[in-house]
Formats: C-alpha cells, sequence, structure tokens
C-alpha cells in the first residue's frame, strides 16, 4: 500500500477519521482520476462531470459544512486531507473542489438565507450542482475592490450588468455566486442561475495550465436577478476575501499533494534508471535534490497542520492563511522543476505527472491572489503599512 511521505511522523497526530478519510480519497484519486487524467490534460477537455458527482459521494465538497444542509460536517484538518489526496490526483480536480465548498457552499452557508441554504447547498454537495464564483474580472485582479460589475434595484428584481473572467467551472456551472457593486458602490453577493435570460459563459481556450479544468467568462447583459438570490449576510468587500480565506486554506494543503507526487515519481525513477554503470539516485547531486525536496515537503506538512489546528480552534487568521497559501505552492512548484530535470528527458512526457503538476501549479501561483499579493498582505501584517497602492 502506497505510503506519503510523512518525516516527522504527523500521522500520530491524526485521528482514525482523519486516516479513514484520507485513504478513502486516496483510492478514489487511484481509481478514477489517475488512469484518465492525462488523456484529458493532453487534449486540453474538462473531466466529465461525473468527477464531480464522484467527489460529492465521497463527501468532498462542502465537507466542513454541517450534515443538516448534505455536508459532511467534518472538521478542518480532514479538508485538508482531502485536499492534498486530490491534488496528488490533478490540480484541476482539487479546483473543482475548492470552488465548490469554499466559494460557493461556505458563502451560501455563512452569509445566505435559510430557504437558500435549502434550496442550494444539498444539491451542490451531491455535485447535482456545479457552482462558480465571479470575483475576478477582465481589468480588475488584484485590485478586486475596483470591479465595475454592478445591479441596480428595480423594485421587484436587481438588475445585474458587467462580466467576470478566469472563472473556474464557469461553462459547466448551474449558479454562480457573483460579486457586485449596488448604486452606493458597496459590493453584495448574488446567486446567479443558468437559464436567467442575458447570462451567458463562454469558454476560455488554449490554456497550457490547469487542461482538464473548464475555465470561462461569467458574462451580465441586463440579467434579472430575483431579490431572495441576494446574500443577505454579508456586505463589503470582507464578504468574497472571506471565502478566499477558506480556499487559500484547502491551496495550502492541497500544493502538497502535487509536491508529493513529485517527489514519489522522482525517487522511484532515480533508483531505477542507470547511468555511467549505476543508479542516478547514487549520485550525491540526485541525493541532495530528494534530500531538499523532502525537507520542503515536511516544513509544509508543519506549516498546514499548525493552521489545521489553529482553524479548528477558530483562530487562524487571514494572514497566516497568506503565507501558508503563498509558501507551500511556490514549494510545490519549485518541487516539480527539480523533480523533473531529475527524470531528464523523460520528465516532459505525459508518461509522468511532473511536467502536467508543474504547469498546473503556474496557476494556483497566480489565482486566489497571486505568490507576490500574499507576500504584500504579510508585510503589511509585519508593518501595518499596506503597499497594495
Ligand atoms: P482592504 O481595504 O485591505 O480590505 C477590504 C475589507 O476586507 C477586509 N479584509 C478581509 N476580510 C476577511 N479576510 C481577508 N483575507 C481580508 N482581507 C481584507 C478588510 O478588513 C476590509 O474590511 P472592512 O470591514 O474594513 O471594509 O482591501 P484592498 O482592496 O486594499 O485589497 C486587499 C488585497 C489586495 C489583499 C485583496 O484585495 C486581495 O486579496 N487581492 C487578491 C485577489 C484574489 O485573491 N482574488 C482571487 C479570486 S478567486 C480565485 O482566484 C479562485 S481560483 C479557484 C480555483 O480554481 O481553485
Ligand atoms: P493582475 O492583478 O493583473 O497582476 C499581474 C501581475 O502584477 C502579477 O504578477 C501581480 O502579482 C502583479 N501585481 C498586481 N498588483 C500588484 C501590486 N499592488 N504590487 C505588486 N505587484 C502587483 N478568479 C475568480 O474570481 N474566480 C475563479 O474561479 C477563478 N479561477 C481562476 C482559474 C484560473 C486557471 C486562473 C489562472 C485564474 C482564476 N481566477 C479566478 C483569477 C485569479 O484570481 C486572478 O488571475 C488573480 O487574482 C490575479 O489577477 P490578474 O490575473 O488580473 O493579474
Amino acid at each position: 500500500m502506497y505510503q506519503p511521505p510523512d518525516y516527522f511522523q504527523l500521522d500520530d497526530l491524526l485521528t482514525d477519521e482523519h486516516k479513514i478519510i484520507r485513504s478513502a480519497i486516496r483510492d478514489w484519486v487511484s481509481r478514477e482520476v489517475k488512469p484518465i487524467i492525462e488523456q484529458y490534460a493532453q487534449k486540453h477537455e474538462p473531466l466529465p462531470l461525473s468527477i464531480m458527482r464522484g467527489l460529492g459521494e465521497m463527501g468532498a465538497l462542502g465537507p466542513f459544512i454541517p450534515e443538516q444542509y448534505g455536508g459532511a460536517g467534518l472538521d478542518y484538518i480532514s479538508y485538508g486531507l482531502i485536499m492534498t489526496e486530490l491534488e496528488r490526483g490533478d490540480s484541476s480536480v482539487r479546483s473543482s473542489a475548492s470552488v465548490q465548498s469554499s466559494l460557493v457552499m461556505y458563502p451560501i452557508y455563512e452569509f445566505g438565507s435559510e430557504e437558500q441554504k435549502n434550496k442550494f447547498l444539498p444539491k451542490l454537495a451531491t455535485g447535482e450542482m456545479i457552482g462558480a464564483f465571479g470575483l475576478t474580472e477582465p481589468n480588475h485582479g488584484s485590485d478586486p475592490g475596483s470591479m465595475r460589475t454592478h445591479f441596480e434595484d428595480k423594485g421587484d428584481h436587481y438588475l445585474l450588468n458587467g462580466s467576470k473572467m478566469w472563472i473556474t467551472n464557469a461553462p459547466v456551472c448551474d449558479l454562480a455566486v457573483v460579486w457586485a457593486k449596488d448604486e452606493t458602490g458597496i459590493v453584495h453577493g448574488l446567486i446567479v442561475e443558468r437559464g436567467m435570460e442575458g447570462f451567458t459563459t463562454p469558454e476560455t481556450l488554449d490554456k497550457w495550465s490547469l487542461r482538464a479544468s473548464a475555465t470561462g467568462e461569467l458574462v451580465f447583459d441586463n440579467v434579472k436577478v430575483p431579490k431572495e438570490n441576494l446574500l443577505p449576510g454579508v456586505k463589503g468587500l470582507k464578504g468574497p476575501l472571506m471565502c478566499l480565506n477558506s480556499a487559500r486554506y484547502g491551496i495550502a494543503w492541497g500544493a502538497l499533494g502535487a509536491a508529493m507526487d513529485c517527489y514519489d515519481t522522482a525517487l522511484q525513477y532515480t533508483l531505477e534508471r542507470k547511468q555511467f554503470g549505476k543508479s542516478i539516485a547514487s549520485f550525491q547531486l540526485q541525493q541532495k535534490k530528494l534530500a531538499e525536496i523532502l525537507t520542503e515537503i515536511t516544513k509544509g506538512q508543519l506549516l498546514v497542520w499548525r493552521l489545521g489546528v489553529l482553524k479548528n480552534e477558530g483562530k487562524a487568521t487571514p494572514a497566516q492563511i497568506s503565507m501558508a497559501k503563498r509558501n507551500n505552492v511556490d514549494t510545490a512548484l519549485k518541487i516539480a522543476r527539480e523533480s523533473r530535470q531529475m527524470l531528464g528527458a523523460m520528465g516532459i512526457t505525459g508518461d509522468f505527472p511532473i511536467m502536467r503538476h508543474m504547469m498546473n501549479l503556474e496557476s494556483v501561483i497566480t489565482y486566489e491572489g497571486t505568490h507576490d499579493i500574499h507576500l504584500l498582505i504579510t508585510g503589511n501584517d509585519i508593518t501595518g503599512i499596506a503597499a497594495f497602492e
């Protein structure tokens, strides 16, 4: 049975329930994702919708949402372990689970009315409905506070205009949680449903990253949104930013899955590949790489473990989450680049997962706040001076 790197015996800190969940997701990824992912990524085709249903059956959609609303009612360490196992398969699978759980179910649960929760959460939890999260716009990425998408109060409905870009699962979504400004410039969340007149979701093509994930736009051309679709529990930019805290937390755990898959692949390959009459794992430079990679994975594991404990206790700060997202994604990307070199020419082929992880991680280091924006968030936390503007 596969054993992931656990150099500091972190498994001793997990409960039996944690281990059962991790092993169930790991088996599911080996069975359902690994055999097909390379083909979908090579063809630049979104994974079949059956993957979302499978995620739902495994309890991986909204794992921290209470069972009353169809969630699994699990803690945040479980959520993190699930994200690691999904991203060991492919970042696109973790992305789908992140968006559905943290960016769609979380805001509906946290800011939604009882009617909205009952109407949408159970179907999102099973994967019967697919959600998207619209914050980024063509001209407003790192600075979402300057968004232009807006709505007017027309008495019995809101009239929504504008567009969102780079939206995961936009082309296949049944609903989108969209962040838009009211007439006074205050940001609110609206649930926009497929079929509403004037709402379209063109696909973004020709990506070299996350090729098995559907990415697209959300376009609103005089869309009449019923008043009951406004999320009543939050206003201001802190609404979407609170969702990002949850998603960034999951990504900090998830990126380690991609890093571990690269490490395991490189270790196996270097033990088997012979040059100059011996296995290349016997050369000091290869061992240096393996030793450094394992050290960085271990540091990342310790970081998210402690973050998970703080999150379970309700004490994890947005700045701590930001640091963990930045560090672990950057670490994973460096590990992917280093591991790829260890395979020589074979590293660029689809026979091994490394190049796919590497290209995916170029998106992961950009979305949910770029690497540099997260540096500035930490800088702000240290100095009390915001250097964004
Ligand atoms: P600023 O003035 O600092 O803050 C505005 C209000 O928000 C509050 N706040 C937060 N609240 C909760 N959590 C956080 N992390 C928060 N950060 C700020 C803040 O206290 C304030 O509240 P109030 O009550 O005083 O109004 O905002 P700013 O406009 O200066 O921007 C700050 C900045 C740059 C850090 C922020 O805008 C940012 O994080 N930018 C990055 C944008 C980003 O991450 N976009 C992600 C889009 S979604 C996505 O990528 C999904 S990928 C999905 C996948 O496939 O996995
Ligand atoms: P920009 O903001 O234009 O930044 C360009 C460069 O300038 C970056 O290097 C950045 O770090 C730097 N920069 C910007 N401001 C500063 C500053 N103040 N100081 C120093 N440097 C700065 N968004 C969603 O809302 N929902 C989604 O589901 C979603 N999914 C995505 C899926 C994919 C595959 C990708 C690639 C993106 C997705 N995004 C999504 C968008 C993502 O969040 C944005 O791409 C990201 O926030 C960066 O915005 P931008 O691309 O406009 O870059």
